[in-house]
Order: C-alpha cells, then sequence, then structure tokens
C-alpha cells in the first residue's frame, strides 16, 4: 500500500528518467510502500536503448552481465540471444522488465523536469516539467542516464544543408534507407564504429570525417546456445558476484603481471589471446597498462598492427591508427569496422588538422574541398555524466544553484549526493564508478543504497538528508587524486568532458573500482551515513 510520508506532497518521491536506472528505482521504492512517480523524456521506457536506434547499436558487455540481478525469476525467465545484444533485444527486455513489474502506471512518458526547487520551510522539492506542471514531493532523485544529453556541433552553415541530419543518439523511429545516398558520418567513437559498417552496405558512398583515430577491438559476437544460458543460468549467482569483485563489475580476467616483466613473446601471446577473445577482455591483459606509458604502448603498437594488417590501403591505414594512449579514451568494440576501409564506396578525411569548415546547402566542406552528401550522420557522442542534470535548472537549499556550484565541474559526494541539495539523490553521478564499470550492476548498487537510505530515514523520523561539505570535499579530492595517478587523464575525452567546447576540464567517474566504492558506501552506512547530516 503506498502511504505517503507528508501529506502536503503529491509524492514521497520524483524520479527522473525510465531506463535502467529510474525503472528499478520505481521499483523498488514502490515495495517499500513509498508513493513514486516517474517523468521520462522518451515515449517509453529503456533509457539509452530507447534513443540509440541507429543501425548496428549494440552493447559492448556482455548480456548475460548487461541485466538486471535484483530478480531470480526475471534473471531465469529471460533468454538472450547473443553474446553482445543488439539494441531492439535491450529495448525489448527494458519493456518486458515495464510489463513484468507493472511500471508504466506510475510514469509520465513524453515528459521533461526543466526545473526543481527545493523549499526548506517545508522540506519538499517542487519539480517543473515542460508540460507545465509543478509537483511536489519530499525527495528527488535523478535518474538522468550518464551519456543521454548529446553533443550537437555547432558547425556554420548547419540550417542551410538541403539533405537530411541524424544524430546517432537521437535516431528516428522508422526504418532509415540509405541506399543510393551520398552519406558523411562525422565522428569515430563506438557509436559510429557500430553504424558505418551497416551505412556502407548500402549507402552509394559514405565519406566518414575522422578527428581523432580510436582503438578499436573486435567483438566476436555469436549466438549464445541452449546450454551456455542454461549453465549460466544455473550458475548467476555465482558469477554475478565474481563479477562485483572486479574493478569493472565485468567478469575480465585481470593479469596481475607487468607488461614490461614478461618476455616479448608473453605479452604478444597475452595480448592474441585476448583479441581472439573479444571484446574489453584487451584491457585486463596487464596491470600498469594505465600505469606506465611504455607498458601501455606495448598494448597500443599490438592494436595498431591488427589495423595495418585489415586495412589495405597504406596511407588510409596509418589515418586509422590512433597515436595516444591506448584505454585512456573507452575501448571501442566492433564488428568489421576497419574492413569497411577496403570497400569501393567508404572514403576516409582526415579533420584533424583542418576542422569541418562548414555545411553547405550540398554538403560539407573540409579544408577548402567540397563533399556532396545527401546525409549528414553525427556521431558526434554526449555532454557526458553532467549534460543531463545541468540540462534542468536545479536550486537546493537557500535558492543554491547546482549550475553555479558545478561551474568548475561536477563536485557531488560519492557521486550520490550534493551538499545545499537535501534530498536530492543521483543515480550514477559523478564521482561514482559509473561508466567505468558494468552499468547495469552500478545501477543496482546506488538504486539499493539509496531506498535503503530512504527506508532508514522513514524509521527514524528524519525528513532531510545533505551531503556535509568536508565530506564532499574530501571525497572530489579523492576521486582526483586516484585519476592523476593514471594515464586516464592524459587524452581528450567525454571523461574530461573536452568533448564539449567551454565545459571544465574535470576527470568525472571514479576510477578506484567498484569494490572500493562499494566498500566505502557499505563503510558510510555502517558508520549512519557518516558525510551526510539528517534532520
Ligand atoms: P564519442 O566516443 O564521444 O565519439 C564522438 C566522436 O565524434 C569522436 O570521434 C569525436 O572526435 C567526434 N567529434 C565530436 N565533435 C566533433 C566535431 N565537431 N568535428 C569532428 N568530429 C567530432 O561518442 P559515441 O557516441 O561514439 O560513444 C559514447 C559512448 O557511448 C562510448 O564511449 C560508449 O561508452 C558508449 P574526438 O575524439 O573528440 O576528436
Amino acid at each position: 500500500m503506498n502511504t505517503k510520508l507528508d501529506t502536503n506532497n503529491d509524492f514521497d518521491v520524483i524520479v527522473i528518467g525510465a531506463g535502467f536506472a529510474g525503472m528499478y528505482m520505481l521499483h523498488r521504492l514502490r515495495s517499500l510502500g513509498l508513493s513514486v512517480h516517474t517523468f521520462e523524456a522518451g515515449d517509453g521506457v529503456g533509457g539509452t536503448w530507447y534513443w540509440n536506434r541507429y543501425p548496428g547499436a549494440r552493447c559492448d558487455g556482455e548480456s548475460i552481465y548487461y541485466s538486471y540481478q535484483f530478480d531470480d525469476g526475471l534473471e531465469q525467465d529471460w533468454d538472450w540471444s547473443e553474446r553482445y545484444a543488439a539494441q531492439p533485444e535491450i529495448l525489448s527486455y527494458a519493456n518486458y522488465v515495464a510489463d513484468r513489474f507493472d511500471l508504466r502506471r506510475d510514469i509520465t512518458f513524453k515528459t521533461r523536469a526543466v526545473a526543481a526547487t527545493f523549499d526548506d520551510q517545508s522540506a519538499s522539492w517542487t519539480i517543473e516539467t515542460d508540460a507545465n506542471q509543478k509537483i511536489r514531493s519530499r525527495f528527488f532523485i535523478l535518474a538522468v542516464g550518464c551519456l543521454s544529453s548529446i553533443n550537437k556541433p555547432r558547425i556554420d552553415g548547419i540550417d542551410s544543408f538541403k539533405g537530411k541530419i541524424y544524430y546517432t543518439g537521437e535516431w528516428p523511429h522508422e526504418n532509415i534507407d540509405f541506399t543510393g545516398l551520398d552519406v558523411g558520418v562525422i565522428g569515430t567513437g563506438s557509436s559510429a564504429v557500430q553504424a558505418i559498417p551497416k551505412i556502407a552496405e548500402q549507402a552509394k558512398h559514405l565519406y566518414v570525417f575522422q578527428r581523432t583515430a580510436n582503438y578499436i577491438v573486435p567483438s566476436h559476437n555469436r549466438p549464445l546456445e541452449p546450454d551456455e544460458i542454461r549453465w549460466t543460468k544455473t550458475h548467476y549467482k555465482k558469477l554475478r558476484a565474481q563479477a562485483r569483485q572486479t574493478p569493472t563489475g565485468n567478469p575480465f580476467d585481470l593479469n596481475n603481471k607487468a607488461a614490461l616483466d614478461v618476455s616479448a613473446q608473453e605479452r604478444m601471446d597475452e595480448y592474441e589471446k585476448r583479441w581472439q577473445d573479444g571484446g574489453l577482455a584487451l584491457f585486463g591483459a596487464f596491470k600498469d597498462l594505465l600505469l606506465d606509458e611504455r607498458a601501455n604502448q606495448t598494448a597500443a603498437e599490438f592494436v595498431r598492427s591488427k589495423i595495418r594488417n585489415a586495412v589495405h590501403d597504406r596511407e588510409v591505414a596509418e589515418l586509422l591508427c590512433p597515436n595516444n594512449v591506448i584505454l585512456c579514451k573507452r575501448l571501442c568494440v566492433d564488428t568489421g569496422y576497419f574492413e569497411t576501409y577496403n570497400r569501393p564506396n567508404v572514403s576516409l578525411v582526415d579533420v584533424s588538422e583542418a576542422p569541418i569548415d562548414r555545411l553547405t546547402q550540398d554538403g560539407l566542406t573540409v579544408d577548402g574541398k567540397d563533399y556532396k552528401l545527401d546525409v549528414a550522420v553525427f556521431a558526434t557522442g554526449f555532454d557526458a555524466m553532467t549534460g543531463s542534470i545541468l540540462k534542468i535548472d536545479i536550486r537546493g537549499s537557500n535558492g543554491a544553484s547546482l549550475r553555479d556550484q558545478w561551474r568548475n565541474g561536477p563536485r557531488a559526494y560519492l557521486g550520490i549526493g550534493v551538499s545545499s541539495f537535501p534530498n536530492l539523490f543521483m543515480i550514477t553521478g559523478p564521482g561514482s564508478p559509473s561508466v567505468l564499470t558494468n552499468m547495469v550492476a552500478t545501477i543496482e548498487q546506488h538504486v539499493e543504497w539509496i531506498a535503503d537510505c530512504l527506508d532508514y530515514m522513514r524509521n527514524r523520523n528524519f525528513s532531510q538528508i545533505t551531503a556535509l561539505d568536508e565530506a564532499q570535499e574530501c571525497w572530489v579530492n579523492h576521486c582526483n587524486t586516484l585519476a592523476h595517478h593514471t594515464l586516464k587523464v592524459s587524452c581528450n575525452s567525454w571523461y574530461v568532458g573536452s568533448n564539449v567546447p567551454g565545459k571544465p576540464r574535470v576527470f568525472m567517474p571514479y576510477i578506484g573500482g567498484m569494490p572500493a566504492y562499494t566498500k566505502k558506501c557499505e563503510e558510510v552506512v555502517a558508520k549512519d551515513y557518516e558525510g551526510f547530516s539528517f534532520i
């Protein structure tokens, strides 16, 4: 039964977002007997998997791990068809979860939160939506996703282009047919790497505009066999527990040797084994890949040799070879990406030295040269981790503005709470492992922590929780110190916000790994929510 904590409010909790985080948050809080309502911008559940419908969209985490573990029945009843699930299958899964737990009755779709204001007197939030609603709740939870606010580069002349423009992160729901068309793809990150081989199969000519070459590893995707699925279901508990003990929340085999302590042959064998296994496992080949640049370059050179093998044209192959630190940006996982450049209808255009000048009515101009296009596909990524939070005008205690408070970069305690913003929680916010880990596992850990916290408050009649300034500063400094011990901060990437012009350069996620982070969260609880104050 839903009994409101306080009858002056419309709901106990408002959750923003109905992706994997928002759906589970809604379910978990409802099962605590709290009254909860969710607002979602899309007209369906699924978050990332609702919006990113571009051709080839697929998860680069293995499907049996990229799935909820909170419900045994759900885990047993759902069958994944492939090692890496494609977007339509993940979206079906999200819909299945919404049906199974009857979530839709508490979700308002096609509605965005535009502002949220905390009232100190009544200790409640007022959330305003783009449908001119004002809703009051005791708690305000942001489940808005880390990669959900798309980065739309401001290129001169974009409005004059007569062809079609698509963004991978906001892909239309209808099927797009590129047959007979000249297509340009801007960007060569994960989304582009998945879309390019598919678009190339249809397009008359495909131009890929590359600013930075990326390290890309093969997925070796394949169907899951019935025996394998049966075995996984029998061993799910153990598999999940093992995964939780690894830094990324994925069951990678982590080699405890340093790359330069072994022979050149052993190094090559290790890289080759992981390359043949496929997926992100290359990450765990040696323990010092992100700590020692010389070690790092052994892995980088291994991948470059694979690119040179795959691409026939020497000049194109060299352009596709990255020259920075491997694993600094997120590795991309592909199916046939490099081989696509052997097709006669695909051209690589280097925009690293001379950026895209402008779009004209007929196409795109780079360094004075015109490329005639019927379609421009922007695979230009996201304003990661903070974009969707700061789109909402959030005002905390005494009118504090989150946009002001985060002007020089996000500051949050554990990536969950923010000082001066009582009763606000973030799921996978900046300062939590989030994007460096298995997103579904890391979401579940946050959702359960937040739900337990609200239950704790209810049992003690607390009406307000706020992160303490000192605790927040200490955590932010700890996150920065850890990040600066690694090579992760050495390149431009969305982790540091450098892909969005004007965004402060701060390494946003917590890099200490899931076990250390979870332990810290548990210690905070054991010490009666150390670092938070209650009223
Ligand atoms: P990414 O990884 O941020 O990739 C975006 C790509 O777009 C990247 O190659 C960028 O080059 C390029 N880009 C961005 N702006 C421009 C402009 N103005 N001109 C030319 N090229 C540009 O986003 P994805 O969507 O592919 O993947 C995001 C995450 O989703 C991924 O890491 C996985 O976790 C899933 P740059 O490298 O900045 O030079």
